[in-house]
């Protein structure tokens, strides 16, 4: 089997090419370019060779063709995007070009050149917006009306995913991810942010960490764990749409609250609230009812929210030990 990826070199990106090559695969992925090739494919390092990458970009769709009409995949992961919500407030129309008409670009270039592939997009929980269930979880079947202009291109999207697959027959899917972390994330994001300054402050190297709305919450699982649920959602019978989720909400306080007392620190005294680190519009509750993908799909966690933090600080730990200079 041949799997194409989009942002292997991604956080996701780089876990889901590791599951697909232990499965037998051949996976090939797309990079878009950047000045410093090391840094970009950092994330890749261990499996380098095992991988083959093209250069190719989202908003170039003759890039995506070329790329297409040479590897032939089985199965598509779309997985590129600017990924950053609050980012997404301050580059509205990129986030908008790469995420919304990047996945229309990807469409109309695997309907050209192999419309029997299997897709799969990584549709998100910034979907749904403030919109909750009367329980107050998010599940399939809750509206959608996003809060950001990240959420509003991922709708876009994940409705063109279910328009190619009534329109056209195509084998697409959506996975409505909730918020998944690992040491891989990106350290702009809040849980890697907070754990790894809470590490830096353990070891003398940073003096205080400022944050935003820490009463926001979220239902924070490990990459690792969804990247299965790709997999199983791609190759499920009927294409369909799934929430993974692990019905559990922590707020960014709890994070940082857990973190802190790990590191033996008082979290009170280090932790600050900076107004720039706020979004013109927050969306204050995540909660996802994971049952349609454990009924369906079987698919279980390995992960709790305590075991993945343990897992990130271990990580941090490891990396800041005996570099006293690195800041
Ligand atoms: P990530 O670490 O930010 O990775 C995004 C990837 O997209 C990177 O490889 C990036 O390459 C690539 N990319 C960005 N712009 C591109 C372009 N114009 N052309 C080609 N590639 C481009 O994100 P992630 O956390 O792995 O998430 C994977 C996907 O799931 C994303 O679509 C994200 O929006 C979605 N998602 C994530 C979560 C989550 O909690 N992690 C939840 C729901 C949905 P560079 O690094 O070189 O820029
Ligand atoms: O913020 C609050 C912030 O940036 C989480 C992406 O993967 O998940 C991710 O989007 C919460 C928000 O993730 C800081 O306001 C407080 O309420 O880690 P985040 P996100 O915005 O939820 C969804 C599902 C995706 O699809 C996205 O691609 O934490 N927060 N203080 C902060 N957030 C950040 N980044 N930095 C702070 O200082």
């Amino acid at each position: 089997m041949k799997a194409l990826i989009t942002g292997i070199n991604g956080q996701d990106g780089s876990y889901l090419a590791e599951h697909l090559l232990s499965l037998g695969y051949e996976v090939h992925g797309i990079l878009k370019r950047n000045s410093v090739a090391e840094n970009q494919t950092a994330r890749l390092n261990h499996i380098f060779d095992k991988v083959t990458l093209d250069y190719a970009d989202m908003t170039d769709m003759a890039s995506l063709v070329r790329v297409l009409k040479e590897f032939m995949p089985d199965e598509v992961y779309n997985l590129a995007a600017q990924s950053h919500v609050r980012i997404s407030f301050d580059q509205p129309i990129y986030t908008a070009q790469v995420v919304a008409i990047g996945t229309l670009n990807l469409l109309e270039a695997i309907r050209l050149t192999c419309p029997d592939a299997k897709i799969y997009q990584a549709s998100s929980s910034e979907m749904f917006g403030n919109s909750l269930d009367d329980d107050g979880f998010q599940r399939e079947t809750t509206p959608m009306h996003p809060a950001s202009p990240y959420g509003c291109a991922k709708l876009f999207a994940y409705n063109l995913m279910r328009n190619y697959r009534h329109g056209y027959g195509m084998h697409t899917t959506n996975g409505i991810l909730f918020n998944h972390e690992s040491p891989r994330r990106g350290t702009n994001f809040v849980t890697n942010k907070v754990v790894k300054a809470a590490v830096k402050i353990r070891y003398g190297l940073q003096d205080k960490l400022m944050l935003g709305n820490l009463d926001a919450t979220r239902d924070w699982g490990h990459a690792k764990d969804y990247v299965r649920a790709m997999h199983m959602i791609i190759n499920h019978t009927e294409p369909d749409d799934f929430v993974c989720a692990t019905g559990i909400s922590h707020s960014v306080k709890d994070l940082v609250k857990y973190t802190f007392t790990a590191v033996d620190l008082p979290w009170e005294q280090y932790v600050g609230v900076d107004e720039k680190y706020w979004r013109p519009d927050e969306l204050v509750h995540l909660k996802g009812d994971p049952t349609k993908a454990k009924k369906v799909l079987n698919l279980e966690l390995e992960y709790t929210f305590e075991t993945m933090i343990d897992e990130m600080i271990s990580y941090w730990l490891e990396y800041y030990r005996g570099k006293a200079n690195v800041r």
